[in-house]
């Protein structure tokens, strides 16, 4: 309830900051890319995690207007680091797929990025499901029309959610995250082992690119390297970070 009255007001009063994961190229050694993530510090309640009140603005309606802000903010301030790095680091931003039923969300991306200026090359939308998909058809036209404007389009937490198999061969993605629960389990040749292998292989028989989230190791890091899985994303690398100290990293590397 408290978040429910708070949230709105905390989105027209710069309660709401962003951080950023990067995402390491193992093979370049590059951060090639960031992901944006939602922060709100409440002024009674404190830092409040996206955990909590995403799906309160999704209940309450507020999505659309929350990730407005997000992509807004990122895009601002991820153009500016652009504007000083030599090769340019990609921008990875959430979308909730009840945003994606409520709205145009390829003129929804394309107002934003006139609005702001970032190049739609530089920028991946991660679709976070929260319900099943509805509305299929307009979000396959919907993820065409991102694709032919060079936005790259992928599932967020893939293989843990209501039906991942089901939108991988529905939807036309560019890749997919893998979902940190499976890395977590991971062992040398044990069962999550082969699974996280396999997933790992569709790079190769469906065209998917696959990023692993949750490396928290040097020993996920070398099995994923083994395996082909050259983007990482995880503790390992780094924690989501405040803006400059994203930025100071991309451009020193790890
Ligand atoms: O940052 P943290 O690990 O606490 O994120 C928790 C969850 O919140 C993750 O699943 C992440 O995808 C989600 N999240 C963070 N920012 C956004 C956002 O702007 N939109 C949506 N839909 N989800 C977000
Ligand atoms: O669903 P999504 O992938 O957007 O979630 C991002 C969330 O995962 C953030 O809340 C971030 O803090 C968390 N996270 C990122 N890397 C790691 C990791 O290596 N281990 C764990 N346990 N959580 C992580
Ligand atoms: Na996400
Ligand atoms: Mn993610």
């Amino acid at each position: 309830k408290v978040l429910e009255k708070g949230l709105p007001h905390a989105i027209l009063n710069d309660e709401l900051f962003l951080v950023y994961q990067p995402i390491l190229n193992t093979v370049s050694a590059r951060i090639e890319a960031v992901e944006a993530l939602v922060r709100w510090e409440h002024p009674k309640l404190g830092l409040i995690s996206p955990g909590e009140f995403i799906p309160t603005a999704e209940d309450i309606g507020e999505i659309a207007h929350l990730e407005e802000w997000v992509v807004t903010t990122a895009c601002e301030e991820v153009k500016k680091w652009n504007e000083s790095l030599a090769e340019p680091v990609r921008l990875s931003v959430n979308l909730s797929m009840k945003h994606i039923e409520q709205t145009d969300i390829h003129l929804f991306v394309k107002d934003r990025l006139t609005q702001t200026g970032f190049s739609p090359e530089w920028m991946t939308i991660e679709l976070t499901e929260t319900t099943l998909m509805r509305r299929e058809k307009e979000t396959v036209k919907s993820i065409e029309k991102l694709k032919e404007m060079g936005v790259a389009v992928y599932l967020d937490d893939f293989g843990t959610g209501y039906s991942s198999l089901n939108y991988i061969m529905r939807l036309p993605l560019d890749g997919v995250k893998l979902d940190r629960l499976f890395l977590q389990k991971m062992k040398q040749d044990n069962e999550h082992y082969t699974l996280v292998h396999s997933l790992i292989t569709m790079k190769h028989k469906l065209g998917l690119e696959v990023v692993a989230e949750g490396v928290e190791t040097k020993d996920h890091l070398h099995m994923l390297e083994k395996m082909g899985c050259e983007k990482i994303q995880g503790y390992y690398i780094a924690k989501p970070l405040h803006h400059q100290v994203c930025l100071n990293m991309v451009k020193s590397g790890i």
